[in-house]
């Protein structure tokens, strides 16, 4: 699919490692929760985010805010890898403002969606696997055939330019197929221009 970027591998083994490091350290600070939809379901993923913005969800909507919605504090900063890989990977001329951090563990996954709360859908957005390897789906805009593909530890992908709004998601997460993160699942890092 035109647009859609993939970079298996981007990550070398200790770049993953002291990633990972680096978000549980944030995740102290501001812990994953689990957010409802605006029609008060579960997500079955647990979320958190990082830089001066970060997604979230609940009965009001969807939006960017500059605060945890559990803690009210502000998000943690980006860490500066992220920011680099953003830079060296896109090319974007702006650097991201949102990074929302997707824990997957035991079943969880994340049913077909658009990224769309974004303000300029121009602007890319950028995908980093750690841990166990996600089952991915995506297809057109527009809705049509889908395909699937793997998402292993270390693996960056992108939404941009024509594959920007294409329906995307999370099949399944492939149990004890990484030993990266601690307690075994698949944590996310989605980078955006929210604003
Ligand atoms: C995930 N990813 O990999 C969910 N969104 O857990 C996304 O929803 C996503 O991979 C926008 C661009 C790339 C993505
Ligand atoms: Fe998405």
């Amino acid at each position: 699919m035109e647009g859609f970027r993939f970079w298996p591998g981007a990550l070398s083994a200790s770049a993953q490692t002291e990633l990972l490091a680096e978000v549980l350290a944030a995740a102290e600070t501001a812990p994953f929760y689990r957010p409802v939809t605006p029609g008060g379901r579960p997500f079955s993923v647990e979320m958190t985010g990082l830089g001066p913005l970060g997604w979230v969800s609940d009965r009001a909507g969807y939006r960017y805010q500059p605060t945890h919605p559990v803690t009210g504090a502000p998000w943690p900063s980006m860490p500066q890898t992220l920011r680099h890989l953003w830079r060296d990977l896109t090319g974007w001329p702006e650097p991201p403002d949102a990074c929302l951090v997707n824990r997957y563990r035991g079943p969880a996954r994340m049913g077909l969606h658009q990224d769309l709360d974004e303000r300029d859908h121009g602007a890319p957005v950028l995908s980093v696997s750690l841990g166990d390897t996600a089952v991915f789906r995506i297809g057109p805009a527009g809705g049509g055939p889908t395909r699937s593909l793997r998402l292993a530890s270390g693996d960056v992908c992108a939404l941009t330019g024509p594959a920007r709004l294409a329906r995307h998601g999370i099949d399944r997460v492939i149990a004890g197929s990484s030993g990266l993160v601690p307690d075994g699942g698949r944590i996310n890092l989605t980078l955006r221009r929210a604003l």
